[in-house]
């Protein structure tokens, strides 16, 4: 079986405890490769190649660093298929979804920052005829990059790409739990040119190779995505060492939708935001409101059409849902639909695992499950479940569905939909949220600002934000006379 290697100086190391984790293909349930149980000593590694590599990688040109980035999102995109296939393995996703999403999207943000770095500009502020100011953007060091299982390659390279195009250098863990396109990375890097120490990708579990990064001395940037409780803990930790610090946390958002929407498109669009991905999306709208007077037309069709919904084997493309990423993910989720019944909620559909025949019958399936009935303040309309669990509530005014929509600790995204323009942006002002999608979901434009407020995160990333981030400014002031 494949044993998964670090990524270190340039080389693919084992790890130095020679330790190795099981890693499950969900799909199926069994283990299917092996994963590094680095620890403390590999990140000291991958920390001291990437100080090494710094002084110059931070002078290479901005051209040279676009190059070989251009590159790497190039050999992505050749490798589409295996890389697709291998995320489904790890994650038990779609293929089909990988092969249109995650994998296409990894190679994207490569080509994003690979061109954003040629375009991005510092200020300068004139005191009239005083003096002038300018401001320096300079590389931080090595920053540390930490990411989740659910969008595997996609959010690792979406912290990977904005640091590397800057100057620095960086030392990564992807999930323990989806390592594998990780991993198949660190050999494109090796094709591509990078220069040795540039990106160094350190495997294992978050409580030894993530804290080991987060309280590292000589790491003074910390750029995080996972769970919310996760990104408390590295803020108690780096906050002290005034390290910088982006927190992508999780979500519990709205989808808000009015009597005056283009139902059809409503629907649609409904599906994939409750369902794609297992519902394993930050930006899913778990938590429907819909406007009384349309309630019974939109229960019966969306509950009639979510039956449809193909649950099945990754690789086949009628399947809509696959497996969950893991045994014990999957029953947290349906601990939480025990809990919405005893919390006085109707399931009208889905609420079990979903048993497969033959090689996927030990897979880790969910039927997509829509539950009614429910307060808006109980604990299954507040706390996040990250699967594939919608709740269905009627609402009659708008005050009285803001009110719900901001009554959680998360902020992260809102959907909305209205053909009301004037409702709409009073609404998207009113919604306690990083983003606002109206009459659509999950339309990426990579120069926008991306991320949370309140318990759903801290800083933002996308476009010349993730720049800022990665850069430290430095302001000159100059006296002209
Ligand atoms: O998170 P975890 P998971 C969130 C969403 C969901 C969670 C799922 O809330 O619940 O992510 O991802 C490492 N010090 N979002 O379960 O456990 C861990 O090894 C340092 C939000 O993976 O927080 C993994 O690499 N690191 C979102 C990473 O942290 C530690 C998009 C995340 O793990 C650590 C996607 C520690 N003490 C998911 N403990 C968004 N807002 O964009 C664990 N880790």
């Amino acid at each position: 079986m494949l044993k998964i290697k670090n990524y270190i100086n340039g080389e693919l190391l084992e790890p130095l405890g020679k330790e190795y984790i099981d890693n499950y293909n969900p799909s199926i349930g069994k283990v299917y490769s092996f994963i590094p149980d680095s620890d403390e000593r590999d990140v000291e590694l991958a920390t001291q190649a990437a100080l090494s590599a710094f002084p110059t990688w931070s002078v290479t040109p901005k051209e040279e660093r676009s190059r070989i980035m251009l590159k790497i999102s190039e050999l992505i995109e050749k490798n589409l298929e295996r890389f697709a296939i291998a995320e489904s393995t790890d994650n038990g996703k779609p293929v089909s979804l990988a092969r249109m999403v995650d994998i296409p999207r990894a190679a994207s943000n490569f080509h994003f920052y690979a061109t954003a770095i040629l375009h991005y500009a510092s200020e300068s502020h004139s005191m009239e005829d005083t003096a002038i100011n300018y401001t320096l953007r300079t590389p931080v060091g090595v920053a540390g990059c930490i990411s989740p299982w659910n969008l595997p390659l996609y959010l690792f390279t979406w912290k990977i790409a904005p640091a590397i195009a800057s100057g620095n250098c960086v030392v990564a863990k992807p999930s323990e739990i989806t390592p594998m396109t990780a991993y198949l990375l660190s050999e494109l890097c090796i094709e591509a040119g990078l220069p040795k120490g540039v990106l160094n990708i350190v495997h294992g579990y978050g409580h030894k190779v993530g804290a080991a990064i987060t309280a590292h001395p000589k790491i003074p940037l910390i750029s995080f995505t996972g769970g919310t409780k996760t990104g408390a803990e590295i803020a108690r930790v780096a906050a002290p060492m005034f390290k910088k610090l982006s927190l992508e946390l999780g979500g519990k958002n709205p989808n808000i939708i009015f009597a005056d929407c283009d139902f059809e498109k409503m629907i649609k669009t409904t599906l994939s935001s409750s369902f794609a991905n297992q519902g394993q999306i930050c930006l899913c709208g778990s938590r429907i409101f819909i406007e009384r007077s349309i309630y019974e037309k939109f229960k019966t069709e969306f509950v009639s059409r979510v039956k449809k919904m193909k649950v099945g084997n990754p690789a086949d493309a009628e399947s809509k849902l696959g497996a969950v990423v893991s045994k014990s993910h999957m029953e947290k989720v349906l601990s939480y639909v025990d809990l919405a019944k005893q919390e006085g909620g109707i399931v009208l559909c889905g609420g079990v695992q979903v048993k497969l025949d033959g090689e996927f019958a030990e897979g880790y399936y969910i039927a997509p499950t829509v539950i009614e009935g429910l307060d808006y303040n109980c604990r299954t309309n507040q706390e996040e479940i990250f699967g594939p669990v919608v709740t269905i509530t009627p609402f009659d005014t708008e005050e009285e569905v803001l009110m719900f929509a901001n009554s959680t600790q998360y902020g992260l995204a809102s959907i909305l939909w209205t053909e009301n323009l004037t409702r709409a942006h009073r609404m998207a002002s009113n919604l306690h949220s990083g983003i606002v999608w109206i009459n659509c979901w999950l339309l990426r434009d990579l120069r926008t600002p991306f991320g949370g407020v309140k318990g759903s995160g801290v800083g933002r990333e996308g476009g010349f934000e993730a720049l800022h981030f990665f850069t430290e400014p430095k302001n000159v002031c100059i006296k002209l006379k």
